[in-house]
């Protein structure tokens, strides 16, 4: 089945970021694979006038999820870092409109609707149905899609643009399965028309 990208239709790149990447502190096992296929659908959407969205964690030096503070995770993405910084192969569009999580010490955001103005920008944009792909599978991506599922936007996986830290075996898969059962659709960019 073709799938055609058209005005309703939004794309968000979810933390391609160095620190989530191989050499950063959080680095996802060969996220950095994912760039050209993302690169593609940036390319894409770019080319039909669509939005994109990029999303990044963004965090404080102190923030609560980083170890020294109680937290599960080294110190990572602090913002303005160049840790915090997209990956420089990442080719997004000029006027991607970039959204900024989990800013406050206090509070944690995996998904980029958590605390931010990501709805409220779709909404004023009619953007009926989402495109997500990045990092992690299992932490922000399936976060991002559960709660774009829940706010009733048609959502779609780039199943060839994502990557899991997979700390136990398998975890990204069984993300990947668990947002299929919540009403996500995965696509492949070869599926786009
Ligand atoms: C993420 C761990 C900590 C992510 C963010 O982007 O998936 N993972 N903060
Ligand atoms: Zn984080």
């Amino acid at each position: 089945m073709k799938i055609i990208p058209a005005a309703g239709d939004a794309l968000i790149v979810v933390d391609m970021q160095n620190d989530f990447l191989p050499g950063g502190r959080l680095a996802v096992a060969r996220g950095d694979d994912i760039i050209p296929q993302l690169n593609r659908y940036l390319a894409y959407f770019g080319a039909h006038q669509l939005p994109v969205f990029a999303t990044r964690d963004w965090h404080p030096p102190d923030h609560c999820s980083f170890q020294p503070q109680g937290g599960q995770w080294l110190p990572h993405c602090i913002a303005g870092s160049d840790g915090a910084a997209f990956h420089p192969a990442l080719e997004l569009p000029a006027a991607t409109h970039i959204i900024s999580k989990a800013m406050a010490r206090e509070s944690d955001a995996y998904s980029g609707f958590s605390g931010t103005q990501l709805d409220e920008l779709l909404r004023s944009l009619h953007i009926r149905r989402v495109f997500i792909g990045g990092v992690a599978t299992e932490y922000c991506v399936f976060h991002t899609v559960k709660d774009a599922l829940q706010l009733q936007y048609a959502t779609f996986v780039l199943e060839d643009a994502m990557r899991a830290i997979d700390r136990q075996p398998g975890d990204g898969q069984r993300a990947l399965q668990k947002m299929m059962q919540l009403g996500a659709q995965s696509i492949r960019y070869q599926e786009l028309a």
